[in-house]
């Protein structure tokens, strides 16, 4: 039979890639782990909220229904608390980094931001969506509570991201700057086994992933761009293909197995577009620089911006390296 790796058996072995490692970021990622299995349980019932009972009821055990976004931010940030190894909290779901100001935490090295269920409107209609998550160390001072600032530091700082899927299976994809590895949950026993090690971009893509109902509010670059991809693809003798979940997870995901980009771009009415820098667009350009691919705003590599505020937006394209050079390449023009 064939060795199957688990994601902490996983963890443990790649924590000799960090030569003064001891043990606290595999922590963080296992901990991240578990919580994700706890909102895989969730998200798999989520259909049958109207028979088990819906936000503002009671369950069986006289607690309160939570939606599940705030289920899911509250197995996340539980899990980081109790893990002792996290100083501060970013997430989508609080308005205020949340300062994890006890002894144990004081003394913790590093600080995460999450958006903790993304993609939350396609909940309800059984499509997918996904967790994004991400480590830096802390700058401020160890032994005392830990500062926004610390969660405000540019993204070739971070130390380790990924995301979880929550789609036809759960999966966990991760990077510590070492390539991109993804782990498929196995509900019947309850593990995620290594599935996609060393996860690569294809050289060349022909898929697009944009909402195009924004398109008379885009730059004139960016519609220049859908129309080159609306053209034949010399490889292909097609244009590209269009594919758009509006799950930012699960559009990625599929682009770096598939090949394809995926944009974000600002519009006239938003010209910052929406997603948010520090917990959607970093996370997910450490993965697409760890799989060969590139992230970019349209001139800015998303890695060396250095954020001013937790939920600042920027517009986002990610993908293979070839096509988000391909779509800079309309803006400088333009
Ligand atoms: P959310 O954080 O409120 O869930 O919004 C983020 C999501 C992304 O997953 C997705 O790419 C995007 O919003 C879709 O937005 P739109 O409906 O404007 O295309
Ligand atoms: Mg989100």
């Amino acid at each position: 039979m064939k060795q199957l790796v688990t994601l902490t058996e996983f963890i443990i072995d790649r924590q000799g890639e960090f030569p003064t490692a001891s043990g606290d970021l595999s922590r963080i990622l296992n901990d991240i782990g578990i919580a994700a299995k706890f909102v895989h349980r969730e998200v798999n019932k989520a259909g049958l909220a109207d028979i088990l009972g819906l936000e503002g009821t009671d369950n069986i055990q006289g607690e309160q229904q939570k939606k599940l976004d705030v289920y899911a931010n509250n197995q996340f940030i539980s899990a980081l608390k109790a893990g002792g190894q996290c100083a501060a909290i970013a997430s989508e779901e609080n308005e205020e980094v949340i300062i994890l100001d006890n002894p144990i935490s004081n003394k913790a090295k590093y600080v995460v931001a999450i958006d903790p269920l993304d993609g939350s409107s396609n909940i309800e209609v059984n499509v997918s969506i996904g967790t994004i998550f991400s480590i830096y160390k802390r700058k401020s001072e160890f032994g005392k509570p830990a500062e926004e600032g610390d969660l405000l530091q540019p993204g070739i700082d971070l130390v380790a991201a990924g995301y979880v899927i929550y789609g036809s299976s759960t999966m966990l994809v991760y990077t510590t700057g070492h390539g991109v590895n993804g782990f498929t949950l196995d509900p019947s026993v309850g593990l995620f086994i290594l599935s996609h090690p060393d996860i690569r971009y294809p050289d060349h893509g022909n898929i697009y992933s944009v909402n195009e109902s924004n398109h008379i509010y885009f730059p004139e670059a960016v519609k220049a761009f859908i129309q080159f991809c609306h053209e034949d693809d010399p490889s292909t003798k097609r244009p590209y293909i269009t594919r758009y979940i509006g799950s930012m997870v699960a559009d990625i995901h599929r682009n770096m197995l598939l090949g394809g980009i995926f944009l974000y771009p600002g519009t006239i009415k938003k010209p910052q577009g929406k997603l948010r820098l520090l917990y959607e667009c970093k996370p997910m350009a450490f993965i697409a620089e760890q799989a060969g691919g590139k992230a970019s705003d349209g001139s800015r590599r998303i890695l060396e911006i250095h954020p001013d505020s937790v939920h600042q937006r920027s517009p986002f394209y990610m993908g293979p390296s070839a096509m988000v050079e391909k779509i800079e390449e309309f803006i400088r023009f333009f």
